[in-house]
């Protein structure tokens, strides 16, 4: 059945965490490329009728001109089986974001940032409408300019928007669902919300998502839509994965019986292979969130660099799936109130005690004069986290107090 393809939000060449580099084993810097090379082989394998861009192709001014060079590839492999581009600028690479670019293949119709444009896909006699961005701050209603539909054709707006807002994305070319339903096309090709989303089937108003992911905040399956075409209508779009890289948080609830590195390594391990499985195949960026409470494990809550480290072992026994991109703890105090008789009035001192502390001029400045002779014959070591010797000597009293705390709260519960 014929059909087209529609994406958007590709950021070519955008690099991934800084957390990631380094680990070229995994190509991370390439997962948008590599993405973008998994779209064009799904427009080929399937036999798509065109292939719809909806902007943020490029994620700003190229680096270099190997960027652009990319793309022409890329879609040169469509120009040779007669398939045509439909591409719109966003915020990204709008016109005044791009000082360079090169003239598209003659395959791709790049949409006006002047004036809406309209292009026929001719042999199924449907129109495209569309306007690229000139600025990337573009807060006037774009889609209010946009042609009539043709009457008796399938009618698709191509549009890169926030609608009405859609938090933590500007609020570029704004417009409502309203308007858009009202506006009398088939489907409205959007971009720019980077979280897939389909909101209405007539007219199909729909998000396709980014095609791979960016960061930890955009977990789950990224990819493009396919919109049947039959007999001159739409039919069901259809999301298809196309991400080479997953982001996943392994958010762990450490249970009581974990007491040892050796159990909390093998819960980790249950829950980083149960994730595999469900990951399709894709490699997987990680982050661990432990949640532990300093009553109930005390002696896993004495070293967090010792976890961290923990945590680097068992993902290097998964190199070629998983990767960690970071591990965080999420520490639960003993609460005073939990705690009972001398125990409980103790700890309630203590936290009364540190509080106080902190917020005392003089007993920061002693404790600052005492340290110094402490910390002028150290030696700076290197380690992953600050030790409480590094975090003294970045003046970081405070955190370095509240770890502390943290310790003698956790020993003050053990001789309990
Ligand atoms: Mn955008």
């Amino acid at each position: 059945m014929p059909h087209f393809v529609h994406a958007a939000d590709i950021h070519l060449d955008r690099s991934l965490p800084a957390l990631l580099d380094g680990r070229a084993t995994h190509s991370f810097a390439l997962a948008p490329r590599l993405a973008f090379t998994r779209l064009i082989d799904y427009v080929i394998e399937s036999d798509a009728a065109f292939l719809v861009l909806a902007g943020d192709v490029y994620d700003g001014a190229w680096k270099d001109v190997s960027t652009g060079l990319f793309f022409h590839q890329q879609v040169g492999r469509l120009r040779s089986r007669g398939v045509p581009v439909y591409l719109l600028h966003g915020n990204h690479d709008a016109e005044s974001a791009m000082p360079k670019t090169l003239v598209p293949p003659d395959n791709v119709w790049l949409f006006s940032t002047r004036s809406p444009q309209s292009f026929e896909f001719e042999p199924l006699h449907i129109h495209l409408h569309g306007q690229s961005f000139a600025q990337a701050d573009t807060r006037e209603n774009l889609a209010s300019g946009y042609p009539r539909p043709v009457t008796g054709c399938v009618n698709i707006g191509v549009l890169h928007t926030a609608l009405a807002g859609s938090p933590p994305h500007s609020p570029y070319a704004p417009c409502t669902v309203e308007q858009l339903r009202g506006h009398g096309y088939d489907y409205w090709a959007l971009g720019h919300v980077h979280q897939h989303k389909v909101l209405g089937s007539a007219p199909h108003i729909v998000f396709p998502g980014n095609l791979q992911a960016l960061h930890i905040k955009e977990l789950g399956a990224r990819g493009a839509v396919s919109v049947p075409i039959e007999d001159g209508r739409l039919g069901m779009p259809e999301f298809v994965p196309l991400d080479v890289l997953r982001f996943h948080v392994l958010d762990l609830d450490v249970p009581a019986a974990v007491q040892t590195p050796a159990t909390l390594v093998s819960e980790v391990r249950k829950a980083i292979e149960s994730a595999c499985d469900e990951a399709d195949g894709r490699h997987l960026a990680m982050r661990v969130v432990l949640r532990l409470d300093a009553m109930v494990h005390p002696s896993l809550c004495r070293s967090k660099a010792m976890l961290r480290d923990e945590m680097a072992g068992v993902f290097a026994q998964f190199e070629d799936q998983v990767t960690l991109e970071d591990t965080e703890f999420h520490v639960q105090p003993p609460a005073a109130a939990v705690a009972s008789g001398d125990a409980r009035d103790a700890i309630a001192s203590l936290d009364a005690y540190f509080a106080q502390a902190v917020r005392d001029p003089a007993f920061m400045g002693t404790l600052r004069e005492n340290l110094q002779a402490v910390l002028s014959k150290r030696k700076p070591v290197e380690t992953p986290e600050p030790t409480l010797l590094e975090q003294l000597a970045n003046d970081e009293l405070e955190a370095a107090i509240g770890d502390a705390a943290d310790q003698l709260r956790s020993r003050l519960r053990t001789i309990d």
